[in-house]
């Protein structure tokens, strides 16, 4: 239960990450250029633009996204058995694909991720990541850039074969306060999309929305703080001015105002 209002409130005890979006540009410059690859590696003409892939996005997971694209064209399979055939061998290769992308250094981390990570840990919160895509695309872009042990470091870890109900489906969220051990007023997420953030609310959990490059100007209702990323000025729900950055002391105060006066205001 959350505490009830006017009561002091204890520092979040987590910082839950999303992954793709979040920790790096991963969408526009990893997942769909390894779908690019995985598209002439089996000799289709099939290729997705920047503009296109911002339309799929609003379908999370990369095997359900293919199948929505594939739907929607004339020279994909017609019949559902070949179409998901297809569809699985695509997302396989696309893994792969991305994996080595990963591994060449081709995305880092976004602005503050790490600091804001450090500054958490250094406070005593553990760290998690929630996150749809699947477990060896985390490890691929984690081992690059924060080292082999990094999962040393985040205290659970839940993927997509952890929750197969995506988001904006809460079970990600819900699963990882589990796995923590906290309820939902104990924790923070971090997101960079819409569906992210109804997936972190709809599981009870305020989020700091780091608007990442597909959603720039994205809705965000629901948020608790918003930023362009987190070296970014930021504002927070309730709070009338802006801080230079979203840095973990400044954190804690707006979650605890949040946690003794609940939404009244919404960020746009
Ligand atoms: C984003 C997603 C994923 C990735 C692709 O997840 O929706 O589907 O785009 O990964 P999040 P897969 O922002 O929650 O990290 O191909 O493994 O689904
Ligand atoms: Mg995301």
């Amino acid at each position: 239960m959350a505490p009830s209002h006017g009561a002091p409130a204890a520092p979040p005890r987590a910082l839950i990450w999303d992954v793709d979006g979040t920790l790096a540009e991963t969408e526009r410059d990893g997942h769909r250029m390894a779908f690019n690859d995985a598209f002439a590696a089996m000799g289709l003409p099939w290729r997705w633009s920047v503009a296109r892939y911002g339309e799929l996005l609003g379908t999370s997971g990369g095997l359900e996204r293919l199948l929505r694209d594939l739907a929607e064209r004339d020279d994909a399979p017609r019949t559902l058995g070949p179409r998901l055939a297809l569809a699985r061998e695509l997302h396989r290769r696309k893994n792969a694909a991305y994996a080595h992308r990963m591994a060449a250094d081709a995305i880092t981390l976004r602005p503050g991720v790490q600091r804001l990570m450090q500054e958490a840990r250094d406070a005593g919160a553990l760290l998690a990541i929630a996150t749809t895509t699947g477990r060896a695309n985390v490890d691929a872009l984690l081992t690059r850039q924060l080292g082999a042990s990094w999962s040393d470091g985040f205290a659970a870890l839940l993927c997509a074969a952890d929750a197969p109900l995506k988001k904006p489906h809460p079970q990600v969220y819900t699963l990882a306060l589990q796995r923590l051990a906290l309820r939902a007023h104990e924790a923070i997420a971090v997101e960079d999309s819409p569906n992210g953030v109804a997936s972190a609310r709809a599981a009870g959990i305020e989020v700091v929305l780091t608007r990442s490059a597909y959603f720039e100007s994205c809705d965000a209702a629901g948020a608790l703080v918003v930023c362009n990323h987190l070296d970014a000025p930021a504002v927070a729900r309730g709070v009338p001015r802006a801080a230079p950055r979203v840095q973990w002391p400044w954190l804690c105060d707006v979650h605890r105002r949040a946690l003794r006066a609940p939404a009244t205001a919404t960020l746009q």
